[in-house]
């Protein structure tokens, strides 16, 4: 076996020479009071290490960039990377390419490598437009990836894809557009690996490019977390659950659903979080119902319950905590009935959760305590209804991304989940009318350990005393007051 790989490894031809790795020119100077955390060099090339581990023999994967996406007319959302290029390289900037090798391979120059980032060039008109860029010096000084090439530069860059059994990628973005200052952006790589890789229009199971494969591999490394993935994941776990705690201080039935979601986001902020890991949540009473509620817009939140889901992103690590209060301080005696059924039923699956367990018993023991208790109530007649009240599962990994990676069979150490169950009672429901519009999710994020768990949002309060102590507090928040617009004063339609 080993020799017929050697012949094949020599058969991949890289035409263009090594001297092209690297292009004098300085990586970008804005060191300057940056975070001093991110992950490092050594965490991005082990991650590489241990893909390489499971790579079936004679393989490629392909990793692209994600695109950038239109807001409005010539304005992009705020670029977020790929998860997975960043997990591998630490590569933040669009228009990028990776290729990892199972097996070395050899340029026409006789250099060896293994890996292969092609990234944007360095361009000072575009940067002083978009930002800076790291270029090939750049990545290859900060990140640690020797071998970087530019681009453009993958146009020329022979490679024969013919000699590998698997080209291991995702599903390649089918609405990459054009970027008119870009030659060498990500819709030109799309078309140039489809060209030299040969790639079919229709994809057959005894085809050699592997869509599952890449899942698969991916979700065997990043279902586990790393110490430094863990220490981040605390810190965005921390930020989220003082941005839940100082809401629920300063919380006012006056405020509104965006207002509330403004405080979160700038405690974020304070705490050096660069963005969510998804859109807020924050539902007032009836709004509390509908799952991904985004929009946010009631003016008023009054004195009903308040569903505030929320993740800060640290160094691209998110969060995912859930906090339901009740506004006024005070839970009503339905409200108090239905958090503690919440409440109980994630208590019974944590009990559950250690190495080894399995995700399935969490989720039986959360839906077992929900449905005995809404029997119980006399909300529901029969178990099976359960899923009328509470139609989503009982939780996920959390990491680079917010519904992250993995296997959902067994929990081993060092994974990193939320255990969130809820009961969600809109208007018009088929029960008594005085449990209509109460929506309560409580969401908590949790390391798995040898024999149980740690809870990582222990920071914001869970229990219904807890929560009615901590509102009744004073926030730094409470005197941040602004003057009222002048303006709009006519009423609109
Ligand atoms: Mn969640």
């Amino acid at each position: 076996m080993r020799n017929y790989f050697q012949v094949r490894l020599f058969l991949i031809v890289i035409a263009v020479s090594f001297s092209a790795f690297s292009v004098a020119q300085p990586a970008p100077e804005n060191d300057d009071n940056l975070p001093t955390d991110y992950l490092s060099k050594d965490f991005h090339a082990g991650r590489r290490a241990a893909l390489r581990e499971i790579m079936p023999n004679n393989s490629v994967m392909v990793v692209l960039a994600y695109p950038e996406r239109t807001f409005s007319e010539d304005i992009t959302y705020f670029y977020h990377q790929n998860p997975d290029m960043y997990y591998f390289t630490g590569y933040k900037e669009p228009h990028s390419l990776l290729l990892v090798f199972k097996e070395n391979q050899i340029s026409s120059s006789g250099e060896s490598f293994n890996e292969i980032l092609f990234v944007q060039e360095r361009n000072p008109q575009r940067e002083q437009w978009d930002g800076r860029r790291l270029g090939t010096d750049g990545v290859n000084e900060k990140l640690g990836f020797k071998t970087v090439m530019n681009g453009k530069d993958f146009k020329d860059f022979v490679i024969d894809f013919s000699k590998f059994d698997k080209i291991i990628l995702s599903q390649l973005p089918a609405d990459v557009k054009k970027n008119r200052y870009e030659k060498a952006d990500l819709f030109s790589l799309i078309q140039q690996f489809k060209e030299k890789s040969a790639m079919p229009e229709q994809m057959t199971k005894q085809n050699k490019f592997d869509y599952r494969l890449y899942q698969d591999l991916t979700a065997q490394l990043r279902e586990i977390k790393t110490p430094e993935e863990i220490n981040l994941l605390r810190k965005a776990i921390e930020i989220s659950c003082y941005g839940q705690n100082e809401v629920m201080k300063t919380v006012r039935p006056d405020m509104s659903e965006l207002e509330i979601q403004g405080l979160h986001e700038y405690v974020h902020k304070r705490y050096g979080a660069e963005g969510v890991g998804y859109g807020s949540i924050i539902g007032s009473g009836e709004n509390g119902c509908i799952l991904h509620y985004m929009e946010n817009t009631k003016t008023k939140i009054g004195t009903s319950m308040l569903l505030m889901d929320v993740g800060a992103e640290y160094h691209g690590y998110t969060a995912d905590v859930t906090r339901t209060i009740p506004v006024d301080g005070k839970f009503s005696k339905e409200e108090k009935a239905i958090y503690q059924l919440v409440y109980d039923a994630q208590e019974a699956a944590f009990k559950t959760l250690k190495d080894g367990s399995k995700w399935m018993d969490a989720t039986n023991a959360a839906r077992n305590v929900i449905a005995d208790g809404l029997i119980k109530l006399g909300i529901i007649t029969n178990k099976n209804e359960v899923s009328k009240y509470y139609p989503h599962g009982l939780g996920h990994h959390i990491g680079l991304d917010v519904h992250d990676r993995g296997f959902y069979e067994n929990l081993k150490k060092d994974m990193v989940i939320t255990i969130e169950p809820g009961i969600y009672i809109p208007e018009g429901s088929k029960c008594d009318k005085k449990w209509w519009s109460i929506a309560v999710r409580i969401e908590d994020d949790l390391l798995i350990t040898q024999n149980g768990y740690e809870l990582l949002s222990h920071f914001a309060p869970r229990k219904i005393e807890d929560i009615e102590k901590i509102i009744a507090q004073k926030s730094v928040l409470d005197n941040y007051k602004l003057p009222p617009l002048k303006s709009g004063q006519k009423k609109g339609f």
